[in-house]
């Protein structure tokens, strides 16, 4: 990104008339990141090492334009610990994304909306590890799942359903 920007920022200052122009195009620029900043921000996943189910959620979310950082460990259960993730909640694999969990293998269109809308939650699950949710396809088999929404007090709620 810094290579299309680096050349805007020198024209402006040569040729002065450019700023002339109804929109600044180098505004423009600015906007446009700061748009893209939006779903820019990485995705850090923890996952253990053997855990293949969550490669695969990771190519869905990958394929659904959010970038991600993996973090590979043994010790999930204590990054479950630290992001608030009981027991009932817990998946595999552990995700952080604007300031929200994001646990097991939920579908990439309930991040983006959580992140969208930015309500008061710690984060959304999806407990177990349901045949049919992203990165547990089997086939045609699909279990009938729900996406969970939690917060710091242990408040569950309902925030999508797939059947
Ligand atoms: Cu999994």
């Amino acid at each position: 990104m810094p290579s299309t920007a680096a050349p805007s920022l020198t024209l402006n200052k040569q040729f002065i008339p450019i700023m002339n122009l109804p929109i600044n195009p180098l505004l423009a620029i600015c906007l446009l990141l700061m748009a893209a900043n939006v779903i820019a921000e990485d995705m850090v996943v923890y996952r253990s090492p053997a855990c293949s189910c969550c490669g695969h959620w990771i190519d869905h979310v990958k394929q659904n334009h959010l970038t991600v950082k993996e973090i590979v460990t043994d010790d999930l259960k204590s990054i479950k610990t630290r992001y608030g993730v009981s027991p009932d909640l817990s998946s595999c694999h552990t995700a952080v994304i604007g300031g929200y969990v994001i646990e097991g293998h939920v579908p990439a269109r309930d991040i983006k909306k959580l992140i969208e809308s930015k309500p008061d939650l710690a984060g959304l699950t999806v407990p177990g590890m349901p045949v049919g949710t992203p990165g547990m396809e089997m086939g045609d088999k699909k279990d009938a799942y729900d996406v969970i929404s939690f917060d710091r007090n242990g408040n569950k709620k309902v925030f999508a359903r797939y059947r």
